[in-house]
């Protein structure tokens, strides 16, 4: 089996984790909470208005590496997994969900999601701009360029704007003043989530 079709499995395998554990909790009087999946995926090419996955640094990104990412949300909050395929070999990558979809530029994908908005913007505030608050599903490829990355928030997205996975330069900083930052944005998967 590949590392390819392994990962598959893993993120199948979860999401029917998380479908069954939704499903009991379902069953449970009242109220019935909402749930909701987001599934995305594309093949990394040079920006068209209908690119699902763009890659503005080739070199770091090639054009034909791909990217899947899948997000659940229940009652008890949301689970994302980040598979990309085919990066760079042994190398550290940043990722964020942000708020806005992928664009002719890197920064057409606005700020990061935040669950609680931070009132100075661009955040680099510890307070806002932590892996609680966003969404971070920074990775290191292996020697195929492959990774797995998740993250698990206690909150929805509930009908926000949340519109894309950026891949960023390096792993995120957390230090006061550069709290989210992680470098250039390379590459941008559009995914509504929902
Ligand atoms: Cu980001």
């Amino acid at each position: 089996m590949s590392t390819h079709q392994r990962i598959l499995l893993a993120v199948l395998g979860l999401v029917a984790l998380m479908a069954l554990t939704v499903t009991a909790v379902w069953a449970a009087p009242p109220p019935p909470p909402s749930a909701a999946v987001t599934l995305a995926w594309g093949t990394f090419e040079r920006f068209t208005p209908s690119a699902t996955a763009v890659t503005y640094s080739p070199s770091l990104v090639p054009e034909d590496a791909r990217i899947s990412v899948v997000s659940v949300s229940g009652p008890h909050g949301t689970l994302l997994i980040l598979a990309p395929h085919g990066l760079l070999p042994n190398r550290e990558y940043g990722a964020h969900v942000h708020a806005r979809t992928c664009g002719a530029l890197p920064s057409d994908s606005g700020a990061h999601f935040q669950n609680v908005p931070d009132p100075f913007q661009p955040s680099v505030d510890q307070a806002y701009a932590n892996p609680a608050n966003e969404i971070w599903l920074d990775f290191t490829t292996d020697a195929a360029g492959n990774a797995i990355a998740s993250s698990t928030v206690d909150w929805t997205f509930a009908g926000r704007d949340a519109h894309s996975v950026v891949i960023h330069e390096h792993h995120t900083h957390t230090g006061t003043g550069q709290a989210g930052t992680a470098g250039s944005r390379l590459a941008c998967l559009k995914a509504n989530f929902k």
